[in-house]
Parts: C-alpha cells; sequence; structure tokens
C-alpha cells in the first residue's frame, strides 16, 4: 500500500479522476440551499438539481471533496470510524458514463493509485426486490475484474440502496466497497457483512430512479452515477492504523491531552472541535433550533468532557483550524469569538448544573428541558450523564420556547 498523508491523498484522488476526464468543482457548505434537511449529508446533495436533468456548467463529469456532517452518527463517535464532520470524495457521471466506467475507475484507483491488495477487498451488490431487479451486471463487471465469488455478497435494500435525501428525490441501488481492517486475523476467504472487520470505504450508487413523494419509485429520466469514498477512513487504512484519530487529521489534537488515558474521550474533542470549526464557518452560530441546537449540543458536550483534562476549549478549536488552513478558507476570528462567546455562556451554569443533578437518578423530558433553561446542558448531553424518562418533552418544551438561549 502506498503510505500517504491527507495533502496527498486528496490531490492523488483529483488527479486521477481529471486525468479521466472529470471536471473538479469546489465543495458546497454544510448548510444546503434547500432547507428540507438541515446539513449536507453526502455530495450528491448539492448537485441534486444536476441529477434530475439541469445542466451543470462543469458538465457531465465531476469530482470533489465535499465537507458532510451526519447528526444521526453523534452517538456513535469514539469508535474507530464515526464521525459528524467528515469529508467525503465523490465522482459523478450526470447522464454519461454508467457501472463499467465506475466500478473500473474505483478499482483502478484502490488497487493500482493507492495499491490496496485486492486480497483485502470485498464487495456488495443489490440482490433485488419488487422495485428493481437484482444487480447482476455489478457482480459480473468486478468477478472480470478479478474479485473472487466468495467476496461479493447480494444484499437487500437497507444494504445496498442509497436515497434519496429526505422523502423523495433520487436513489437507487449501489455496489459497496470494503477493506479488511484488522492486522491481527487473516483475512477470511468469504466475505460475512456482519463481521465489523469489514469497513465500508467506497459506495457506488447508481441513481436510476426517483422516489417520489407518494412514496413510487419510477425510472428516472436521466440515469447518474453517484459515488462516495471516506477520506478519514481510506487515509487511515492506507497508514496501517486501526482508527481515523491516527491520521495527521487528528494526532495533533489527540496530542493535546497527553495525560489523558481515556482514548473515547478525546476523540469526543477531536472530533467535535472540528465540527464545530467547519459549522461555524458555515455560517452556524450556537442557537435553541435546527444546525444551531447541533452546534451548542456539540461545543457543550466538548466542554463537559473538556472538564479535569484542559481548561482552555480552544486549544483543540485553534489546533483544527490549523489543520485546515492550507485547505479551505476559515475565518479564525470569527470561529475563536462564537466558540468564546457560548463557551464563557455554558461556563457560569456548568458547575451549578452538575451539582444540580447530583443527587438525581432519572429526570423526566419536562425537568431536563427546566434544567437546559436554568443550566444549559442539552439533553443528549444531560443523557450521558442521567437517565432520561420521556425525552420527547424535553422537545415539546424547547419548540415550545424557541428563543436564543440567554
Ligand atoms: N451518496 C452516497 C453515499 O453517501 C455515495 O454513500
Amino acid at each position: 500500500m502506498t503510505l500517504m498523508n491527507s495533502a496527498e491523498l486528496r490531490q492523488k484522488f483529483l488527479d486521477f479522476f481529471e486525468k479521466n476526464g472529470h471536471a473538479v468543482i469546489p465543495s458546497a457548505s454544510l448548510i444546503p440551499k434547500d432547507s428540507t434537511v438541515l446539513f449536507t449529508t453526502a455530495g450528491m446533495q448539492p448537485l441534486i438539481p444536476f441529477l434530475l436533468g439541469e445542466k451543470h456548467p462543469e458538465g457531465k463529469r465531476l469530482v470533489n471533496i465535499q465537507k458532510c456532517f451526519r447528526s444521526n452518527d453523534i452517538d456513535e463517535v469514539g469508535d474507530d470510524t464515526h464521525n459528524t464532520f467528515f469529508q467525503m470524495l465523490g465522482n459523478w457521471s450526470l447522464g454519461d458514463y454508467w457501472k463499467k466506467e465506475s466500478i473500473g475507475w474505483s478499482f483502478e484507483f484502490l488497487t493500482k493509485e493507492l495499491e490496496i491488495p485486492l486480497e483485502r477487498l470485498a464487495v456488495s451488490c443489490f440482490i433485488g426486490d419488487e422495485n428493481a431487479p437484482k444487480d447482476e451486471e455489478s457482480a459480473e463487471i468486478w468477478a472480470s475484474l478479478g474479485v473472487k465469488k466468495e467476496r461479493i455478497a447480494f444484499l437487500p435494500k437497507e444494504d445496498n440502496w442509497w436515497g434519496p435525501v429526505g422523502e423523495s428525490g433520487p436513489c437507487g441501488p449501489d455496489t459497496e466497497i470494503f477493506y479488511w481492517k484488522a492486522t491481527s486475523i487473516p483475512v477470511p476467504e468469504k466475505y460475512d457483512p456482519a463481521d465489523k472487520n469489514w469497513v465500508e470505504i467506497w459506495n457506488n450508487v447508481f441513481l436510476q430512479y426517483v422516489k417520489t413523494a407518494d412514496g413510487k419509485y419510477v425510472l428516472a429520466e436521466q440515469k447518474n452515477v453517484d459515488t462516495g469514498m471516506g477520506f478519514e477512513r481510506t487515509l487511515a487504512i492506507l497508514n496501517g492504523f486501526e482508527n481515523i484519530y491516527e491520521t495527521d487529521l487528528f494526532v495533533s489534537v489527540m496530542q493535546l491531552f497527553p495525560g489523558e488515558t481515556d482514548e473515547r474521550k478525546k476523540r469526543i474533542i477531536a472530533d467535535h472541535s472540528r465540527a464545530c470549526v467547519f459549522l461555524i464557518s458555515d455560517g452556524v452560530i450556537p442557537s435553541n433550533k435546527d444546525q444551531g441546537y447541533v452546534l451548542r449540543r456539540l461545543l457543550r458536550r466538548m466542554m463537559v468532557h473538556m472538564r479535569g483534562i484542559e481548561h482552555d476549549i480552544l486549544l483543540p478549536i485553534k489546533k483544527s483550524i490549523e489543520i485546515y488552513k492550507g485547505v479551505y478558507v476559515l475565518d479564525e476570528e470569527k470561529i475563536v469569538a462564537v466558540v468564546k462567546e457560548e463557551a464563557e455562556k455554558f461556563e457560569k451554569t456548568l458547575a451549578g448544573g452538575l451539582k444540580a443533578i447530583e443527587k438525581i437518578d432519572v429526570i423526566n423530558g419536562k425537568e431536563a428541558f427546566l434544567l437546559y433553561e436554568t443550566y444549559g446542558f442539552p439533553l443528549e448531553v444531560l443523557e450521558e450523564m442521567r437517565e432520561v424518562a420521556n425525552r420527547e418533552q424535553f422537545f415539546e418544551e424547547l419548540k415550545k420556547h424557541q428563543h436564543p438561549f440567554s
């Protein structure tokens, strides 16, 4: 495998697809123009109008590295592979090439450019259902490239179908590529989707359908390819790391807390500080609703985890900015000011809040809301420390009181 740092992987990916006729387009904002979803969760999202037929000014083959944010993964952060903010390496065909080229290039990039041994790879394809047939075509292409039968699994919609984003829009069967990450266990002959040592690294989606508002799958007028490769995961793999926190995207933040032995805590701080930097950079400020509440939740969770380790929340924030300065335009002054203001607010009430919950084991949703109003604990942060019953009550109350926290 080719050892490389984050800058080299970025460049290699863009160069490879550019060489194959793709125009490099910049990353869109983390905050979508279309307000039906809170965040950009995949590279295809800003391209939806073009996937639906609008002409893209850069042509029919595109490539980029898209900033993404997934709030449903917040609780998974701390394991080896999940992030809230992450970067997705993606290439697209807008009504141009199809499965053979797409799979062929993914294969070539992984095995030739990155020199990942084929022996460590497996793939999955769509098994078919009442909406769409079994994807034999993709499986045959993989087989023709040398992937063994035992390493090709056919799986149902939950695993091998992607999209739409939100309720309706482009979607279709996908083929996913997995890498055997364990270094101490030999690679099994057969791919077992349930074995967590197989990590997904790349997803090639064949956007051949459009899901309509009434839940039907209709054939799309324009057949598109949408791919997404996890940048952080791939970088970890290339360097022989079992987790993303050892890569140059995180290691200097992790090293800020040399005395701390709780690895999960450090990972949460490293992930959340980076996510906060990018959310603020794209215009989010802490508040009681939508993206602002998510940002508040991350910042405050970080502060709770930093108690007793490091007082200055700006330390990991500034380090995260430093790591990305040459890659994205980041307004350090603004980011620092937003974090500082929110930190000062929470700092005032945090100790009192911790004291208030000292003798309580179970809290209901309404009480949790009062704790948020008085001491500023977002529900999810409180839940890490105490059991909260009837949690939906919290959000009902929050809705009733949607004014900026002060
Ligand atoms: N849109 C696809 C994904 O996010 C590539 O996995």
